[in-house]
């Protein structure tokens, strides 16, 4: 036993020692293995001597993922060059580059300004830019809410604090003011700041790491042992393996230790990877741009999303049709088949309320046609099912075909010049044209659906943005009465680049059919690290793969080049469909799009995409539908039922279970594949798709009301069981099981032939919803044996307001409303939002 004097010295070192630790420097690693930051990521040129020309450390004796190569800790990086400038609510101060013989990829800059800005009480900016401030920039800033009307600031949430002294190394730390939870802590290292290489790294507080995509994930919280991950729009569906898919979200939320949350913006276009690592850290790479950084120091999970969606604009709120069921498929190829869906739908009793109408209506996959030979009275058909409440919602595609002398919408564009066009900066002999063009506009054609080569509007450029707007009006009027608009294939994805034999070329003798776009050589499409956005597919593949050419240029005097803001295509896009839809319709109205960046939500939801008719994909989809959720999309849904490959009546049927719950709540089918509608399959879909949509429409203005609040405080609609729970371990990591709101936990079926569904039920008062039975077992797993519907629980001290189910959302309004009062000590408390469900209403301020 030691003395007690000594002894108490001895814990006064302790204290001292742990807190010189935390303030400028990173938790103590006892096994440095779990905070390496890759050196040589991608793998393209791997081994000690590459390794060692980049200067950083060699290590043979690892393995299971962990770098041989890593970045020195020390002695590579920033040191501080100046002292810090304050101003008001924000400093800065500049940093000069150590170890100037080392570098990873080229091109680093010397100097470069650290600049913090309090946003708020709660959100903290941080950029690494470039000390002239000329670099690239994400443009979609200028829609963010918060940016635009900055509140005052009284007692901030967090504290940020770095060594000072200068020609000190580098390294910041941002904790929570509250108890000093350190949430970043860059003293791991890493810190690159050169033209096409920006990498920038932190420890973090836990391993409760939840977000980051648009990626398929396999778990919602995170795996942390050296897993990287694209980002990087593409036409990619939800496969397996670390690609990117169609959007771009560099936000991550973190649950700490003690039920408080944060979350992290990295507002960057480029393209880019994440590693995150075991330490608990994370690392960041980006290949143009700056690192502008947001961080979100809530009270709850939600309060985080809170925050998140103040910034980056509160979600659009759907028209109350939009919540009810709809059927999609991409190749009914003619009306009668369409017609077919629907009837076979409502002769089942089961409620639908929007027929989709996919690129196979088109004539000739043109936008704003339709083929009036295979969709003979296609706009009559339309007009007769809305009288009885159904609504319509048909896809654009954004690029249109350049070599169809009838086809105004093209023609009207060029005039307007509002297509993606070749750089000055590219001779025009290295210029890809396909033959029989008019080369003289410059533009950079491409290969989409259409017979023929496209063009890519340019959505960056108000001119283009009414010219959209007024193309869809004009289709309105005089085409088809449509109610929403789907908007696909806006990465942009292009066919073909780059391959000498395309896998549309059937005809190889033909280069009229085989011609794809060619990219050549330069610093945009060809950057000196590629990203896992390249290298997940091998080490020969460009950027431009599956799209245009980076180098070429977009926006008002091509101020930007498509390198920078490729993953935002779709932004002006998302903008100007919604509001055509509303200056067509006269109404509320809804868009879905494929591509999505942080904002998006402010205008369109999202499906997730070319899926796969295989159970994993409906666990997947929990996944996919909690994380759009998290970056204020949450008007989200996978394929109901698949839609590559053909699904079993058993998959379908509990496919139709799960999603009767997404809030985009959509059975779509891919082209050539048998029909799998809910009604065709007979009774043994049909029957519990019913059921489980009833359950879906009686809960209606349950979820309208949790839309509402969405669009008014940002509130998850889909929400993760942690969210409501935060300080019960047990839900950290439930990613089989989703709550609609506060108070409707769903249990699904997720697995062939499964009998028993285990249902974790946290510690509160919870019922099940088909008996109404109060459960006597909750802070454990419960099992759950009637699967005949989907497994339901509802939450103690919630009311919930409901109405009778009818065959579409026209019909149910007309019906009863009740609430449904779950009781805890014997009280409970619910909302309601109630309006006429399709008026547009008023932007909050
Ligand atoms: O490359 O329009 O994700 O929903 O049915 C396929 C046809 C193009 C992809 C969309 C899908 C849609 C399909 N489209």
């Amino acid at each position: 036993m030691m003395p007690r004097l000594h002894r108490s010295i001895t814990s006064g070192l302790l204290i001292i020692w742990i807190l010189s630790l935390t303030v400028y420097g990173g938790p103590l690693q006892a096994d440095s293995s779990l905070d390496r930051i890759d050196c040589l990521p991608g793998g393209v040129e791997y081994g000690e001597d590459a390794c060692l020309r980049k200067g950083c450390v060699w290590d043979p004796n690892v393995s299971n993922g962990i770098p041989h190569c890593f970045v020195p800790k020390k002695g590579y990086g920033y040191k501080v060059a100046s002292a810090k400038l304050e101003y008001g609510r924000s400093f800065s101060v500049e940093l000069e580059r150590i170890a100037v013989d080392k570098s990873l990829y080229g091109g680093d800059y010397d100097r470069i300004t650290f600049e913090v800005t309090y946003i708020s009480n709660e959100i903290l900016r941080f950029k690494l830019r470039d000390m002239e401030n000329k670099r690239f920039q994400v443009p979609v800033q200028e829609k963010f809410e918060l940016l635009n009307d900055l509140p005052e600031i009284s007692t901030l949430a967090y504290k940020i604090d770095f060594n000072e002294t200068i020609g000190e190394q580098f390294s910041f730390a941002i904790r929570r003011h509250y108890d000093n939870t350190i949430l970043w802590d860059t003293s791991i290292g890493g810190l690159t700041f050169a033209d096409q290489f920006l990498q920038i790294a932190t420890y973090l507080p836990t391993e409760n790491i939840y977000g980051f995509g648009e990626n398929v994930h396999e778990s919602f919280r995170h795996n942390m042992q050296y897993k990287t991950w694209a980002l990087f729009s593409r036409d990619e569906p939800p496969s397996n393996g670390n690609i990117n898919l169609y959007g771009v979200h560099p936000f991550y939320t973190c649950l700490e230790n003690n039920g408080k949350s944060h979350g992290v913006l990295l507002l960057n276009s480029n393209a880019m990877d994440y590693t995150l690592l075991p330490a608990p850290a994370l690392s960041y790479r980006a290949i143009g741009g700056i690192l502008d950084f947001f961080v979100f120091v809530g009270e709850t999970p939600e309060d985080v999303i809170f925050h998140y969606t103040s910034l980056i604009g509160r979600p659009v709120m759907p028209p109350y049709w939009a919540l009810g069921f709809q059927i999609s498929r991409y190749g009914y190829n003619n009306i009668g088949s369409m017609m077919a869906a629907v009837e076979r739908t409502k002769n089942n009793n089961i409620p639908l309320d929007v027929q989709h109408a996919d690129i196979d209506h088109m004539n000739n996959e043109k936008d704003f046609t339709w083929d009036e030979d295979n969709f003979p009275d296609l706009d009559k058909y339309m007009e007769r099912e809305k009288e009885k409440g159904m609504h319509f919602i048909i896809i654009l595609d954004p690029a249109l075909v350049a070599n169809d002398s009838s086809y105004e919408p093209y023609f009207e564009g060029l005039s307007r010049k509002v297509y993606i066009t070749w750089p000055e900066d590219i001779p025009e002999e290295d210029r890809d044209y396909p033959p029989n063009v008019d080369t003289s506009t410059g533009i950079m054609f491409g290969k989409v659906w259409p017979p023929g080569p496209v063009a890519f509007p340019d959505f960056f450029k108000k001119e283009t943005q009414e010219w959209w707007v007024e193309q869809i009006v004009k289709y309105y009027n005089n085409g088809l009465k449509f109610d929403g608009i789907w908007i696909d294939m806006n990465e942009p994805a292009n066919f073909g680049t780059n391959h000498d034999i395309p896998w549309y070329c059937h005809d190889k003798e033909n280069p009229g059919v085989c011609w794809s776009l060619h990219c050549p050589i330069n610093k945009y499409d060809d950057p000196p690290y590629k990203t896992y956005a390249a290298y997940a597919y091998g080490k020969d593949v460009r950027l431009s793969d599956k799209t245009v050419c980076l180098a070429g240029t977009q926006g008002n005097n091509d101020m930007y080049r498509h390198y920078d803001v490729h993953s935002i295509y779709a932004w002006g896009q998302v903008i100007a469909t919604l509001e055509a839809a509303h200056r067509a319709t006269g109404q509320r109205s809804i868009v879905i799009t494929r591509n999505t960046y942080p904002s998006f939500g402010q205008w369109a939801g999202h499906w997730l995409g070319d899926n796969f008719s295989r159970w994993v994909d409906l666990h997947r989809s929990i996944i996919g539908m909690l994380e759009f959720n998290l970056f204020g999309i949450p008007y989200v849904g996978a394929d109901i039922c698949g839609f590559f490959d053909v699904p079993s009546p058993e998959m379908c049927k509990r496919w139709q279970q799960l999603g009767a719950f997404y809030p985009f709540s959509r059975n779509h089918n891919g082209l050539n594949n048998p029909e799998q509608d809910p009604g065709a399959f007979g009774d043994e879909v049909a029957i519990p798709a019913r059921r489980a949509l009833e359950i879906r429409y009686r809960l209606l203005p349950y979820i309208y009301t949790l839309f509402y609040f969405s669009s008014l405080l940002g509130s998850t609609v889909v929400r993760p069981v942690f969210h409501e729970f935060p300080t019960d371990k047990n839900t950290f990591g439930i990613d089989r099981q989703f709550l609609w709101g506060p108070a409707v936990l769903i249990s699904p079926v997720l697995e062939e032939g499964q009998t028993v569904v285990k249902a974790y039920l946290p510690n509160d008062v919870w019922y099940n919803y088909k008996t109404g039975q109060k459960e006597t077992e909750v802070g454990k797993e419960i099992q759950i044996t009637d699967l005949e519907d989907p497994p339901i629980h509802i939450r103690g001290g919630f009311i919930l307001p409901a109405q009778d189910p009818g065959l579409n959302t026209a019909e149910s309004r007309k019906n009863p409303m009740s609430l449904l009062v779950y009781l805890k000590d014997g009280q409970a408390v619910g909302d309601l939002f109630w309006d006429d469900g399709v008026s547009v209403g008023k932007k909050k301020s």
